[in-house]
């Protein structure tokens, strides 16, 4: 009697043990421990510009929207520290990485350290050169020597309306070797090589930032003063720092010198409407909905397109300025 009593005291506790055991089984493991569908590294270069927080932004939002989760580490503008990035990434072995690089070249030995992990790799924004073409899956980023080229052709008509004989153009170049700087550099000068008016006096580094835009702008006009007619900026930021300087010399820019810009930031859209840059070229941030799209496809072993170009417009005092919508960026 005892010892049946104990057998089906026994029998109940497993009975027990089972009845709270099943519902919590079926609840899952703790939320933190579930492993997330995808898990994307990336690597932004820095936040020189407005561009370039509104495309560390748009990747956030988009990440959020798509629920995938981000690992995002900001290299502070040094390739060495973008280097070290996918170096945790692969360590941490997420599902994809991607990355802006800095400059073109320098990153055989560490994509190569991904391709052997088995990690994809998405290019965003800007391009790498190697001779090595199966490093990367894709690049998700402008046509940037379309943009050199809309910054010539608005130029030449612009000459034309004017009926200037010669253009002396100065030239505030992005970050040397980086792919913006060298395709916006070959956009317009293949643009306007065969016009004849068109002179590029020099063109000079500016790093894509404000405070060089207007240290560059104060050595060429040191150096060539009234004989600048036109200034071609790769990027809002440093054409917003070199405008005061020209300023400064008594000069109206947009007026007595025409100015040329590329981004499509807000502040230089407000400045486009004061009437003191004459055309922007668009290049947009918003790259996040296609690196999400892009980087579930790789994890599902889909294919992807190896270049994805956003479509890009420009604005110009040609048009009815006022009428521009707000930029979000
Ligand atoms: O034009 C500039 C930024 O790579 C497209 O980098 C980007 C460029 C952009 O700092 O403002």
């Amino acid at each position: 009697m005892f010892r049946g009593n104990k057998r089906v005291s026994l029998c109940l506790f497993i009975v027990f043990l089972l009845c709270i055991s099943v519902p919590v089984g079926c609840v899952g493991k703790p939320e933190s421990n579930e492993k997330p569908e995808l898990l994307l590294g990336f690597s932004q270069l820095g936040s020189e510009s407005a561009w370039r927080i509104g495309n560390t932004r748009d990747i956030e939002e988009q990440a959020e929207n798509y629920g995938i989760s981000l690992m995002l580490e900001n290299a502070n503008q040094k390739q060495e520290n973008q280097i070290d990035a996918i170096r945790r990434f692969i360590a941490y072995q997420v599902d994809v990485i991607a990355f802006s690089p800095i400059v073109e070249e320098g990153w055989d030995n560490v994509l190569l350290e991904a391709k052997n992990a088995g990690i994809p790799v998405i290019l965003v924004d800007r391009d790498i050169s190697s001779e090595n073409e199966d490093l990367t899956t894709c690049l998700i980023g402008a046509d940037f020597y379309k943009e050199g080229v809309m910054a010539a052709e608005y130029l030449i008509r612009k000459a034309d309306a004017l009926g200037l004989e010669n253009v002396n153009i100065v030239e505030i170049t992005g970050t040397e070797n980086s792919t913006p700087m060298r395709q916006r550099q070959a956009g317009f000068a293949d643009t306007i090589k065969d016009d004849e008016r068109m002179c590029i006096l020099e063109s000079i580094d500016g790093d894509f930032l404000k405070s060089r835009g207007a240290e560059v702008m104060r050595t060429l006009l040191e150096k060539y003063g009234d004989d600048i007619d036109v200034i071609f900026s790769h990027n809002d930021e440093m054409t917003l720092g070199a405008l005061p300087e020209i300023e400064k010399t008594g000069r109206k820019p947009g007026k007595d010198v025409i100015i040329i810009s590329i981004d499509g930031g807000q502040e230089a859209i407000d400045v486009l409407k004061e009437g003191k840059i004459n055309c922007v070229v668009e290049c947009t941030p918003r790259l996040g909905r296609e690196l999400m799209e892009t980087a579930l496809k790789l994890k599902a072993g889909e294919k992807v397109d190896s270049v994805i170009h956003p479509k890009e417009v420009f604005f110009s005092d040609e048009e009815d300025v006022s009428k521009i919508p707000a930029r979000g960026y």
